[in-house]
């Protein structure tokens, strides 16, 4: 595994390039064009000034989080052509520049959800967490206010503004859009970007939506090992691929995370590993990435990706706000970067016992 952090950019990020490159075994970074808009072409300007920013900082760019997908594309609707055309540019484009992983997600709406953005834990840092109960007593229109408030003064990926003051439009738009159709709407977007993929070697790898059940009733499809195996049969190719993101599919207590991983060999493209701590099945808040401080083994889940031979990109992933820091929720510096260095440390732990047994 090549081990990175997630980066938004120098106009956006608090953190950067330079306190990433001291995160020992960090090389790399995983970054976007934080203000391209879906459904539009990068321009190779702007990828090339990215790449380049990048590497004068001595990282390279491991692959993008993310490209997204226009609502057209994902409701199906007449006009998705021209914005599957310029999602093909995009991929040339990157390939062009030696970029060959791109995360994505297809959820409709809203990107992950979270109910607080700063709750207080018993140590006095603060965590992004979700509360079923409150999700159920709030209007969907209403979600963007009640937490914008918390999110320090930056723009959180797919929390945009511009977007959320659309979202009655959007419900009304993804109406008739049931988990089949978003199926059928993924697969026809997988089968029309498929040969640049293989021609450019792009490694698609599909984001869960987060958390992994529906919410405000619109449908989510990438929640489960019968959902993403589904997907990996239905376009059977190696370049169509998950990110496997412990978080996300982790907010399903139902989910075996270790298995699902065995469960996709070969097709996971990139990792975010990070721990939840539940309160009840649906109530829980992030935790510090150690496996004592949350609910999950983290040790059995880089045992599963290193017992499938994962070789792609890996990042911690939202980090507990620590130290005074004030950064985007969940993406500060000081808590991913010790996240970091407990993977690290997991891994080696791992080769070396392995290499041994
Ligand atoms: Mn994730």
């Amino acid at each position: 595994m090549q081990m990175t952090l997630r980066w938004y950019g120098s106009k956006h990020d608090t953190v950067t390039l330079e306190q990433i490159r001291q995160i020992p075994g960090v090389k790399s970074v995983i970054t976007t064009l934080y203000d391209s808009v879906p459904g539009e072409a990068w321009s190779v300007e702007d990828i090339r000034a990215m790449k380049q920013e990048v590497e004068a900082a001595g990282l390279t760019i491991a692959g993008i989080e993310s490209v997204n997908i226009h609502d057209a594309i994902k409701i199906g609707s007449s006009d998705r052509e021209q914005y599957i055309e310029n999602y093909i540019t995009t991929l040339e484009r990157l390939g062009q520049e030696g970029i060959h992983m791109v995360c994505y997600n297809f959820m409709p709406v809203f990107d992950w959800t979270r109910t607080e953005l700063a709750r207080k834990r018993e140590d006095g840092s603060t965590v992004l967490a979700y509360t079923q109960a409150a999700v159920d007593a709030i209007e969907p229109e209403k979600m963007f206010e009640s937490i914008a408030g918390d999110m320090n003064g930056t723009v959180m990926p797919g929390w945009e503004p511009e977007r959320m003051a659309r979202v009655k439009e959007l419900f009304e738009l993804y109406k008739d859009v049931d988990d089949d159709k978003l199926f059928e709407n993924l697969k026809y977007f997988l089968e029309r970007i498929m040969p640049t993929c293989d021609k450019y070697d792009i490694n698609m790898a599909i984001h869960p939506d987060d958390p992994a059940w529906s919410v405000f009733g619109l449908p989510r499809i990438i929640i489960n090992k019968d959902n993403i195996l589904r997907m990996m049969k239905m376009v059977d190719n190696p370049h169509n691929g998950v990110t496997f993101c412990s978080g996300s599919y982790g907010t399903n207590l139902e989910n075996n995370l270790p298995d699902m991983i065995r469960s996709l060999k070969g097709r996971i493209h990139f990792a975010h590993v990070r721990n939840l701590k539940f309160n009840t099945p649906t109530d829980f808040e992030e935790a510090a990435h150690l496996s004592s401080d949350g609910s999950f083994d983290m040790y059995e889940i880089m045992k599963a990706l290193y017992d499938i031979g994962f070789e792609g990109p890996i990042r911690p992933d939202h980090g507990r706000m620590i130290w005074g820091e004030v950064a985007m929720p969940g993406y500060g510096l000081y808590d991913r970067a010790l996240g970091a260095a407990y993977l690290n440390g997991l891994w080696e732990a791992i080769t070396k016992s392995s290499s041994k047994a």
